[in-house]
């Protein structure tokens, strides 16, 4: 057999673009709580709080909330080992600096954790996935005030205690490193509660609340440890590798300089240092960054035990300028291009399975550490035909040549794979576009972009086929 018998099949969602109940039992406003709904290829707005007059597609978001122990049922039937998920730390503390934690909303968290372990399924938990109180954003600027990590340790010690013996897999903050990735303010936004302004250098702004968040990661790592040792703490990363477009030696160096910038993250994470490579490259552009000795030690005392990572999409840097793409600021005279050999899908997102065997081998060898796909996955639109079936054999071709992928780095390259949850096993709002409309799901919810719909769940072609999956541990597909 390819997989281990333990293979952590399962299926992955955020609180945020799940739950709903946005105002209920005590829950404080999130970040999230302030984004409009975009569309595909059209920005999500961040309000100055929440307007009357907005529609906010996470306030509701699936009703996951109320609607969990139904949910649970269908993973369960489908076969699930493990389910990811993030806790609301507005629901823990509404406004993040209260000095005792919000009752209901822990329990809400025991009750969902009960449910999951009844059913068999052990629960995997991000505490940070793109949301933080809003309070943190207008008191203190979000992450970019180093007054946040202490608040942040706060939230992560109280849920680690509490829920000592319900969870072992754990992840300090999601795709910590995408607020890196071009210029996009709503990255920015999620990843840490930041508005950018012209007067500042977004880039130095940008790498101090990622060390901020670096610090706050390795000093709850470290009391989670002291908690319980037996629990596993990971990053999440998202992983996009860049590949060269041609052999010519200026693209395979752009390559290597551009990857460096998502490296970053992951390399504190894991050796508990900031890369060389780093400290050169603030030096040049003479950027102050605030990290102290005693920072430094704390880095090094939290390094993680495994690598989480979502795994979407490849892109390609040319340093060719005749060509077409979207000049690129890391390396100087670069662009990243489009791949000729690669089609993407409705949201431009390029479909590379290869890639993510390419990323399984290059981050083991770079690592030597356990690694777990927490997201992979296809967006689309699911069209419901008369009999009231969904079709979806592109979502299953999607899903089906990404574990073919995976087997092969495990089993020809002996890349230590922990499990695969993929994205949105049941439709949730999108992150990037705020639609419920491009959907992930093997599990088909009734509700459309503008809000309209039963929320009635049902099973798409791909939840058959994903529960054969794991029956067979993988081996047939
Ligand atoms: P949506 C960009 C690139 C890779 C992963 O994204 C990304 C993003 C953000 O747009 O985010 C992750 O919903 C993220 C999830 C998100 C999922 O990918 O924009 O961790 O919260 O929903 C898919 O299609």
């Amino acid at each position: 057999m390819t997989l281990p018998k333990d293979f952590l099949w399962g299926g992955a969602i955020a609180a945020h673009q799940a739950e709903g109940a946005w105002n209920e039992d005590g829950r404080g406003v999130s970040i999230a709580d302030v984004m409009t709904a975009g569309g595909n290829g059209i920005a999500r707005k961040i309000t100055d709080g929440v307007l009357s007059d907005s529609y906010y597609p996470n306030h509701e978001a699936i009703d996951f909330y109320h609607r969990y122990r139904e949910d649970i049922q269908l993973f369960k039937e489908m076969g699930l080992k493990c389910f990811r998920t993030s806790i609301s730390w507005t629901r823990i503390f509404p406004k993040g600096i209260e000095e005792t934690p919000n009752e209901k909303g822990l329990q809400f968290y025991d009750d969902l954790f009960d449910e999951l372990l009844r059913n068999g399924i052990e629960p995997v938990v991000t505490l940070s996935h793109f949301e933080m109180p809003y309070y943190l954003y207008t008191e203190y600027g979000g992450f970019r005030n180093k007054e946040v990590i202490p608040l942040f340790v706060k939230f992560a010690t109280c849920v680690f205690e509490r829920y000592r013996d319900k969870v072992t897999y754990w992840m300090t903050f999601n795709e910590i490193n995408n607020q890196a990735d071009g210029q996009n303010p709503v990255h920015v936004w999620t990843n840490s509660a930041m508005m950018l302004n012209d007067s500042e250098n977004h880039e130095e702004v940008v790498f101090q609340a990622g060390i901020n968040e670096l610090i706050a990661s390795a000093a709850a790592i470290k009391a989670g440890k002291e908690i319980n040792p037996n629990f596993k703490i990971g990053c999440m990363m998202a992983y996009v590798p860049i590949y060269p477009y041609s052999c010519k030696p200026e693209d395979m160096l752009a390559a290597v300089k551009i990857n460096e910038r998502r490296y970053f993250y992951s390399d504190v994470h894991v050796r508990g240092v900031i890369p060389s490579y780093t400290r050169k490259y603030w030096e040049r552009h003479q950027y102050k960054i605030d990290v102290t000795p005693e920072e430094e030690a704390i880095l090094k005392q939290g390094t993680v035990d495994y690598i989480g990572f979502s795994y979407y999409m490849s892109g390609t840097v040319t340093t060719n300028m005749c060509m077409e793409g979207i000049e690129n600021e890391d390396v100087k005279n670069s662009k990243i291009t489009k791949n000729p050999h690669i089609e993407s899908t409705d949201w431009g997102w390029p479909v590379d399975p290869i890639g993510l065997r390419y990323v399984l081998n290059t981050v083991y060898q770079r690592y030597n550490l356990p690694l777990f796909i927490v997201e992979n996955g296809f967006g689309a639109y699911d069209q419901i035909t008369e009999d009231g079936l969904i079709q979806d054999d592109y979502r299953i071709e999607y899903l089906r040549e990404h574990i073919k992928q995976m087997k092969l780095a495990v089993s020809e390259d002996g890349v230590p794979v922990i499990g695969y949850t993929p994205w949105g096993i049941i439709d949730i709002v999108s992150f990037g576009s705020g639609e419920m409309e491009k959907r992930y799901g093997m599990i088909y919810v009734d509700k459309d972009n503008t809000g309209k719909g039963t929320l009635k769940r049902s099973k798409k072609k791909s939840f058959d086929w994903y529960r054969h999956v794991i029956q067979t541990n993988g081996t047939e597909l």
